[in-house]
């Protein structure tokens, strides 16, 4: 089967949205980091726009880990679909991607990063992609961390890159660029910045203070519905198509990017393509993460416990789809403060909107990897607001006790638990005491959470329920 490229654009069916940029033209002016799904459905699908009036300002995708994007990438001229999977379903051709490294090309990153015509860098590594520790600091234990101080040329870990590039460039007398973090964390720029920032001190407090006054590293809250891409979509995709796609990817129409504003001169204008700027992320990022993250993973947790595959599922569920509104609607929108501009409760009818899009196949599995990463920004936050202002917590506790209890049932029948902290996490869940033993998992509870007792007693409580089959009673709350 032909591949996609770009000369087969010209066979693609009318159906099939073309680029509308010459591709010729288009210079590497971002290095993104980790060209997963979400990227090339979220960022890629901006730049593709902002390209039609600027070609500065093509992508450069960077695999530090696995090849199969950037190989696939490569192999198509760095062409994919974009599949909107909505009412009105459309595909579109991408081509914002000027080039694509893969693992064992670091030569050509090194030169790449130095290179003043790239003015910016972005990630979506997900949240264990920053080596951070429970506290949101850089993890100097991490083996990454150790590996990169000890090799700093050869960096494995995107901090130790971003240090590299940007050291390179003082070096060199070169203006850095501005590193856009992507991903789902709360204050993502300002966590990175600190990361990064204590990771160049320890190599060079030259350089880590001109970073310090010279890089910019802007917050941003990310977000659209972005599926896996299955089997069973790729082969849509071909069949659509007429040449096969690896790269192709699937979401939903809804998307958003709000950016803070960050000085440039002569920098893309992102606004024209539908990037909200702002001089303030937090209050947009901490809803989002809380209302829509949040709710996300209890419908994960708690919807596999009751037999459901996909999100659109767990939210068929009457009982279930009660309790996550209420949760949403209550508890949750109680944590947030006012935020300029954004009606909380208009913002979680909208988001609990998108889930019943019976067109997504949203697996409750994909959102459930990587709990100890997640939990932290998405629930145990709003838990620590319920129990300084004094609130109930019984609801909160559930999604809790959900996650330690698919935990257990994971471990004991074996299956692969994915999560960096695996082992301990099966260790803890499988333990006589699971709740106390979980509870006392430090980097993700933290120290306070994980020792108050109301909170412990509330998700002991609610653990009993998934460890008997009665989740039913806990969803009416
Ligand atoms: C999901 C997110 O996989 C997950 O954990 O909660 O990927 C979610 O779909 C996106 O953040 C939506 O913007």
């Amino acid at each position: 089967m032909t591949r996609l490229s770009r000369s087969a654009l010209a066979t693609l069916p009318g159906t099939v949205a073309r680029p509308r940029h010459a591709l010729e033209a288009v210079r590497t002016g971002i290095v993104h980091f980790g060209p997963g799904a979400f990227h090339r459905a979220h960022q890629a699908a901006y730049v593709d726009r902002l390209l039609d009036a600027d070609p500065r300002w093509g992508i450069a995708a960077v695999s530090l880990r696995s090849g199969g994007t950037t190989d696939a990438l490569k192999a198509q001229d760095g062409l994919y679909t974009l599949a909107v999977i909505d009412r009105d379903p459309s595909m579109r051709i991408i081509a914002a991607h000027s080039d694509a490294i893969g693992p064992g090309e670091g030569a050509r990153l090194r030169k790449l990063l130095a290179d003043p015509t790239v003015r910016i860098a972005t990630s979506t590594v997900t949240e264990k992609g920053y080596c951070l520790a429970g506290d949101g600091s850089l993890d100097f234990a991490h083996p990454d961390i150790v590996h990169d101080l000890g090799n700093p040329a050869e960096p494995a870990s995107l901090i130790g890159w971003i240090v590299a590039g940007l050291g390179d460039r003082h070096a060199a007398g070169t203006a850095p660029f501005a590193m856009l973090c992507c991903d789902n964390m709360t204050g993502n720029g300002a966590k990175l910045r600190a990361a990064c920032l204590a990771f160049a001190r320890e190599r060079d407090p030259g350089l880590a203070d001109w970073m310090a006054g010279e890089v910019a590293f802007p917050d941003s809250m990310v977000d659209s519905i972005t599926p896996a891409s299955d089997a069973a979509f790729l082969a849509k995709v071909q069949q659509a198509l007429g040449v096969e796609d690896q790269a192709a990817v699937q979401r939903e129409s809804f998307t958003q990017w709000v950016l803070q504003r960050f000085d440039m001169l002569d920098g893309p204008d992102f606004a024209s393509v539908g990037v909200t700027l702002t001089s303030d992320v937090r209050g947009y990022e901490q809803a989002k993460l809380r209302i829509l993250n949040g709710t996300h993973s209890t419908l994960a947790y708690v919807g596999l416990a009751r037999g459901h595959e996909t999100v659109f599922e767990a939210m068929s569920d009457g009982a279930l789809e009660g309790f996550v509104t209420r949760l949403a609607h209550q508890d949750i929108a109680a944590s947030l403060g006012p935020v300029e501009g954004l009606d909380v409760a208009g913002y979680v009818d909208a988001v609990l909107n998108r889930f019943r899009n019976p067109a997504i196949r949203h697996l409750l599995a994909q959102i459930a990897w990587d709990g100890s990463q997640k939990l932290p920004y998405r629930l145990l936050d709003t838990a620590r607001a319920a129990l300084d202002a004094g609130r109930g917590i019984e609801r909160l506790a559930v999604p809790v006790a959900a996650w330690i209890a698919f935990l257990r049932r994971k471990a004991e029948a074996g299956e692969t638990i994915t999560d960096p902290m695996a082992e301990a996490l099966a260790t803890a869940a499988t333990s006589a005491n699971p709740v106390t033993a979980m509870l006392g998992v430090e980097p993700v509870f933290g120290a306070r959470l994980g020792q108050d007792e109301r909170f412990r007693a509330a998700v002991r409580e609610a653990f009993q329920h998934f460890a008997q089959g009665d989740i039913a009673p806990l969803l009416s709350r």
